[in-house]
């Protein structure tokens, strides 16, 4: 235990938190957010519906303030977008908290190049607008499920772009969601930095490729550009890594990040208490993600962790969780697929679950090309759905 400002003892979680958030602003759009989020959870609170904050998508990691540049990751939301249908389906309400142009629910199905909705559609001699005969009826189906969900009020939509946007949005819902009790739900799909640029030391313009503004003082007030004068190369530190040519440290730009703070502990234990937490731990190298995940649930003492892989995301999760057996979840890869022109093909792989493999990584190299045939969000959601109907009949049970 630390003391804080106030003089009264603060644990080191909150500490950091205290400090981050204090340290690095909020989107301006928060106060808005915060707003819609707390009469939608209200609504559904007291109408005793289970509510899930889903997470969606990547963050990024500005360079500077007034951002040109920033770092990314590759997540498109697909995870996110589908699971949150599937969670409507279920009858949950859906808070989507996702990176701004990542995939949305339903929408998802006509967005983005691999489905560009044009592709869907026709003219018809008197010049209306149809959706082509071959995709009517998957049109109809998302367009009804859509407009129910948003008739209903049961799905809201809040964006965010950079980490700090992320983690600001996150606290505060999580936060507003205590009066769901175990009802809440919290599905943390997003794809998340490790690694930050603080804001005291970010930049606060777009960063140079030579130092105009040393060049300006030089040149003092003057209309006339003069061409900067050139660093000299003896002068110069060479940070020669290999046979290219050499490169002087002055113009090489070096990033330094900042871990991000882990705030799992602080939601665990703070911000959501009583809701269900599942967070998901990817990796890449198949050899550990079982250990990571374990370790995760360990360190932060949450409900459940989904592991996955990158390259076997849309095939195969585990479920980790206290208590229970690791749990493998899979979609059958079935002797047929689907190619990306929708068309049905045959392929050779055959189907792993009952085979004695069938508690450790699959490997990418069998599977089929494309995506499967089965989206394995409709397998996740009434799996996690089962666990949270038990975290709820513990926590009623303890009253
Ligand atoms: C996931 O593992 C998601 O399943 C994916 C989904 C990001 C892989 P897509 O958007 O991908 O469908 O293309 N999300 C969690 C990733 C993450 O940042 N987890 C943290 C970690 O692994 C822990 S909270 O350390």
């Amino acid at each position: 235990m630390s003391s804080n400002t106030t003089g009264t003892s603060a644990s080191s979680h909150q500490v950091v938190e205290n400090d981050y958030f204090g340290s690095n602003p909020p989107p301006k759009a928060l106060p808005k957010h915060v707003a819609a989020a707390e009469s939608f959870i209200n609504h559904h609170a007291a109408a005793g519906r289970r509510v899930v904050l889903v997470t969606s998508g990547g963050t990024t990691v500005p360079l500077e303030k007034h951002t040109v540049r920033f770092i990314d990751n590759f997540s498109a939301g697909t995870r996110g977008a589908t699971s949150a249908e599937y969670f409507l389906e279920s009858g949950y309400a859906v808070i989507f908290l996702h990176r701004q142009f990542s995939l949305l629910p339903y929408s998802r199905h006509y967005s983005h190049s691999t489905d560009c909705f044009l592709d869907f559609l026709h003219e018809n001699p008197d010049g209306s607008v149809v959706a082509n005969p071959s995709h009517q009826d998957k049109m109809l189906r998302v367009l009804r499920e859509y407009n129910a969900a948003k008739r209903q009020n049961l799905l809201l939509m809040l964006p965010f772009v950079t980490i700090t946007d992320y983690l600001h949005e996150l606290r505060a819902v999580a936060q507003l969601m205590r009066p769901l009790g175990p009802n809440g739900l919290l599905y943390l799909a997003a794809a998340v930095s490790d690694f930050f640029v603080p804001a005291d030391r970010m930049s606060e313009h777009k960063i140079q490729s030579m130092d105009v503004t040393e060049i300006l003082k030089q040149q003092g007030p003057t209309t006339q550009t003069t061409e900067p004068r050139e660093v000299q190369q003896e002068e110069e530190t060479f940070d020669n890594f290999d046979s290219s040519p050499a490169v002087p440290r002055s113009k090489r730009l070096i990033v330094d990040l900042d871990p991000v703070p882990k705030f799992l502990k602080n939601l665990v234990d703070g911000w959501a208490p009583e809701g269900m937490i599942v967070s998901f731990k990817l990796e890449t190298d198949p050899a550990i993600l079982v250990y990571k995940a374990k370790y995760s649930l360990e360190r932060y003492q949450h409900h459940l962790v989904i592991g996955n892989l990158l390259s076997t995301r849309k095939w195969e999760v585990v479920f980790v969780a206290p208590g229970h057996k690791d749990r493998w979840i899979r979609v059958p890869i079935s002797r047929r697929k689907k190619t990306l022109s929708g068309v049905e093909e045959l392929v050779g792989a055959a189907d792993r679950d009952s085979t004695s493999e069938a508690d450790k990584p699959l490997d990418p190299a069998t599977l089929p090309e494309g995506e499967p045939e089965i989206e394995i969000e409709s397998l996740i959601i009434p799996a996690v759905e089962e666990l949270h109907s038990k975290h709820i009949e513990v926590a009623s049970s303890k009253k």
